[in-house]
């Protein structure tokens, strides 16, 4: 079976975005893939986190695997940090990849704002662990929100860069003519990018000050209902056509999360609400979203109460891991020349 690779980080608020655009997607892959989730925690303090909440996120997190459908014991769930090896390969990455491949990424660009001067270094080489969490297992396949496209694409450069810098050695090695694949994004669906519920033009985000800009996991139906009602909108009905959404941002955003919640196509969903009224299918949504999403945050909230299993998953999760990523890491050792014992 081909493998399978992904991440979260647990930085808090975990939404609907993350959700639709990768946990479904994590849950879905696990009957054809081999698949290693990781919560990826060296990720989260690229910007500051109080230590006792990274520790509760980093549960929440695994808590939401667990609760979304994932099965610990099937595949791998663990938290990055406690395997060395991402470390490793992304300081060996951090010398493969160019300072102007870097320089092009927009995420690094929108997270430092004007104030870049004082971002930490780790943000800025953030796609250089990001490349390692992947190939260190030598993932080909990786479900990830459009957001994450370009980062996918520099995990390609790296991995070929590497293959062909050290080309000689890796045939000396007897790994043939490329030691790592190239990692295939997986961007699929209604809703890749989730805007956010206040404006059209605004992805979705952990970080968005306002509560109401989201739907989080662990809200309740209350707050899930509020926040649909409040949600954007033009005073326009609803198209009947999909081409009647370019246009109109939230219109086509809530259009999409119907649609992915639904697993319909944003036709289908217009067919039956198209020309209707906001109301009615705010109404609509408000009850599906209540009934998909309400018992993955109980499920969520109960597991969270227990500690020790979730650390029990993690712990396990890691040692399957380590197991994989040192042998990628020893290979890696011999191809670069690193003598080791
Ligand atoms: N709005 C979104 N729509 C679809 N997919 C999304 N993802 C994130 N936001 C959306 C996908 O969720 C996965 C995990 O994301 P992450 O936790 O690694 O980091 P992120 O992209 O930084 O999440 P946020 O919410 O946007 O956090 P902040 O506010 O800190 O920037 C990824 O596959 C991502 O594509």
């Amino acid at each position: 079976k081909e493998r399978v690779f992904s991440g979260v980080q647990p930085t808090g608020n975990l939404h609907l975005g993350n959700y639709l655009g990768a946990i479904t997607k994590f849950v879905a892959l696990q009957d054809n893939y081999d698949c290693i989730y990781c919560v990826v925690d060296m990720h989260a303090i690229t910007v500051w986190q109080e230590p006792r909440e990274l520790a509760h996120a980093t549960r929440e997190v695994t808590a939401a695997f667990i609760a979304c459908g994932i099965d610990p014991k099937k595949h791998i769930v663990f938290n990055q940090s406690q395997v060395a090896e991402h470390a490793e390969l992304a300081w060996v990455f951090n010398c493969v990849a160019r300072l102007g491949w870097l320089n092009r990424m927009t995420q690094f660009k929108e997270k430092a704002g004007k104030d870049r001067e004082n971002v930490s270094v780790g943000l800025y080489a953030y796609p250089n662990l990001m490349a390692a969490d992947i190939l260190v297992y030598r993932a080909t396949h990786v479900p990830v929100g459009e957001d994450q496209k370009q980062h996918l694409e520099l995990a390609r450069d790296i991995a070929q860069k590497f293959n062909n810098d050290y080309g000689a050695s890796i045939q000396n090695h007897g790994y043939g003519d490329m030691f790592f694949p190239q990692p295939e994004p997986i961007i699929q669906g209604p809703a890749t990018r989730v805007m956010s519920l206040r404006d059209g033009a605004k992805k979705m985000s952990k970080s968005d000050a306002s509560d109401y800009s989201r739907i989080n996991l662990t809200d309740d139906a209350d707050a899930i209902a509020q926040k649909i009602r409040k949600a954007k909108t033009d005073p326009e009905p609803l198209p009947s056509e999909e081409k009647g959404l370019e246009p109109r941002p939230e219109a086509d955003n809530l259009v999409g999360i119907y649609a992915a919640l639904s697993d319909k196509t944003k036709a289908q969903v217009l067919g039956e609400f198209g020309g209707g009224q906001f109301s009615t299918f705010k109404s609509a949504l408000v009850d599906l979203a209540v009934a998909k999403l309400g018992p993955i945050g109980a499920e969520m909230k109960k597991l969270v109460q227990d500690p020790v299993y979730i650390d029990s998953v993690l712990a396990e999760g890691s040692d399957r891991a380590r197991v994989i990523a040192a042998d990628t890491m020893k290979a890696v050792k011999d191809i670069v020349g690193f003598v080791r014992r």
